[in-house]
């Protein structure tokens, strides 16, 4: 039979006690009476309550408690009484007292002075005095009442807190008595039939464990998706449930070409300089660019054409050659429709880009110097306003958004451009939600696209709806450094437009 735990000797213990006097005022005494920690009582009772055999009652008591030190001085005195106690009626120094006392000197003198216990010969600040024969040491006295749980003065209480003597500690304790299914010997329920069960027969008389089917399972170690790549898995399905393809975006570095050139924005944008974008030390500049784009590039900057009158200055060809990190995944759709612009005969294209981009703007709660870019375009003769709004309708309701609005913008490249606002039922209010537009003839028609070819586009942030929906206020808390990895394990599953 297998050797018998110290918690069952508790537990018969306990029983058998019950058995007789029917009750256990006070736990602590019990236990102590058994010879076992309170801890480990207490351990017992809570089992034999989780089967009603026990009833327990708590009772909890807030009680001053001595710091080490205070017991300390309950043992040698106070640090006052203490000095005054080591100082010969000749007197003494100070060293010899600070020596004798050690970081009771301070705290002592200061003490000993106060109370006029000691004093100083005239001029020699040195010698320690006595002043009087013997002291009623008062604070030994206030701490030896608290520890035997005596009640004191509420000011002594203030003064020994202040002294930082003693801490306030909540004990907590119980009392006892026979439970509804009370038994002498709880007989053990198996869980398991062991060999050993089989082999010794005793399986026979044994009684099992009911199954508890609310119990958690194990939690299982596992790896966790970031809810910035739920979010973004999420919207990866609505774009391919609209038929759209992805773009390859596997290119951080992008020169001024692609990511601005191209769109038509002109050098000497705001945008283009050093306060909003990260350009490159190295490789500084790009080595290839297509020749002949790059001629009708130069051209519709300076001098228009396709209706357009163009910016009418001097385009750099080293301007666009500098290489930066890219201020937004419009530059891989730029790369896109100059490839599809090269393939004959045209076929319409839908292409979504989700990926990191990079702006060199002051961080806030909501903004980091980096984040996805979500952009989808539609590429196809005869597109319309209308048709963008048809599609961002779409999109968006598929996230959740049914009610938008569109408010006239301005981007570069896309003219008409409209900023996107939903009302979100949530926040209660109109959100922005992203910005849109028809790219410019100046744009496409260098690129080699046919007439009558447009392309509509827009664009979002994949950070702002993930702190939406998961009520992230900072974006530090999100991305980055600190994100708190208990907010991503506790994460419930993204329900998105699914
Ligand atoms: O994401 C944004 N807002 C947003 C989106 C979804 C959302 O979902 C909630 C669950 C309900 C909530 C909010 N914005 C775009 C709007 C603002 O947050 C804006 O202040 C910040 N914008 C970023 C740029 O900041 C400098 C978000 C980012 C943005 C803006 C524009 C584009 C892309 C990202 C674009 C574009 C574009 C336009 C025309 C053609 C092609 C691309």
């Amino acid at each position: 039979m297998a050797e018998k735990s110290p918690a069952a000797d508790v537990e018969a213990g306990l029983l058998a006690h019950l058995n007789s006097a029917g009750e256990v005022p006070d736990s602590r005494s019990f236990a102590s009476s058994l010879g076992v920690s309170h801890l480990e009582l207490v351990g017992v009772i809570k089992s034999l309550s989780a089967f009603r055999i026990v009833e327990s009652k708590d009772i909890i008591k807030e009680a001053w408690v001595l710091t080490e030190e205070a017991k300390g001085y309950v043992a040698k005195g106070s640090p006052e009484a203490q000095l005054v106690a080591a100082i010969p009626p000749e007197g003494v120094s100070k060293d010899a007292l600070k020596a004798k006392l050690g970081d009771a000197f301070d705290v002592g003198m200061k003490a000993a002075a106060r109370n006029k216990w000691i004093g100083f010969e005239k001029g020699n600040k040195d010698l320690v005095l006595r002043k009087v024969e013997s002291v009623m040491d008062e604070l030994q006295e206030q701490l030896r009442r608290l520890e035997n749980g005596e009640a004191v003065p509420d000011k002594v209480i203030d003064d020994l807190k202040r002294r930082k003597l003693i801490t306030k500690e909540k004990s907590i304790w119980h009392s006892l008595k026979k439970g509804p299914e009370f038994v002498l010997k709880r007989k053990t329920l198996a869980t398991d039939v062991t060999t050993e069960h089989l082999r010794s027969g005793d399986w026979k008389d044994l009684e099992f464990k009911d199954y508890n089917y609310g119990a958690q399972g194990q939690p299982i170690a596992k790896g966790y998706v970031q809810p910035l790549m739920e979010v973004r898995e999420a919207i990866e399905n609505i774009f391919i449930m609209m038929g759209f393809t992805e773009m390859p975006t596997n290119n951080f570095v992008e020169s001024s070409f692609w990511n601005f050139d191209a769109l038509f924005q002109p050098q000497q944008h705001p945008a283009r300089d050093s306060h909003d974008t990260f350009f490159l030390n190295a490789p500084a500049t790009t080595q290839q660019l297509p020749e002949d784009y790059l001629e009708k590039v130069k051209l519709v900057h300076q001098s228009g054409g396709y209706g357009s009158k163009g910016y009418v200055y001097d385009w750099k060809r080293d301007e666009a050659e500098k290489n930066l990190l890219r201020t937004h995944t419009t530059a891989v759709s730029t790369r896109m429709l100059y490839k599809l612009a090269q393939e004959k005969p045209f076929a319409p294209k839908r292409y979504y880009s989700i990926d990191r981009v990079f702006r060199n703007e002051a961080v806030d709660r909501t903004h980091l110097a980096e984040f996805h870019q979500i952009e989808g375009l539609i590429c196809d003769y005869g597109l319309t306003l209308g048709d963008l709004i048809g599609v961002l309708e779409d999109f968006f309701s598929s996230l959740g958004m049914s009610k938008l609005r569109f408010k006239p913008a301005y981007n570069p490249y896309t003219e008409p451009s409209m900023e996107i606002f939903s009302y979100h039922d949530g926040l209660k209010k109109w959100v922005e939600v992203g910005n849109s537009g028809m790219f410019r003839p100046e744009m496409l028609l260098p690129m080699g696209l046919p007439e009558g070819v447009n392309v509509i586009a827009w664009g979002l942030s994949l950070e702002r709806p993930t702190m939406i929906l998961y009520g992230i206020d900072n974006i530090r808390d999100l991305f980055g450094p600190k994100v708190d990895f208990n907010l991503i394990k506790s994460n419930p599953l993204c329900r998105l437009g699914l």
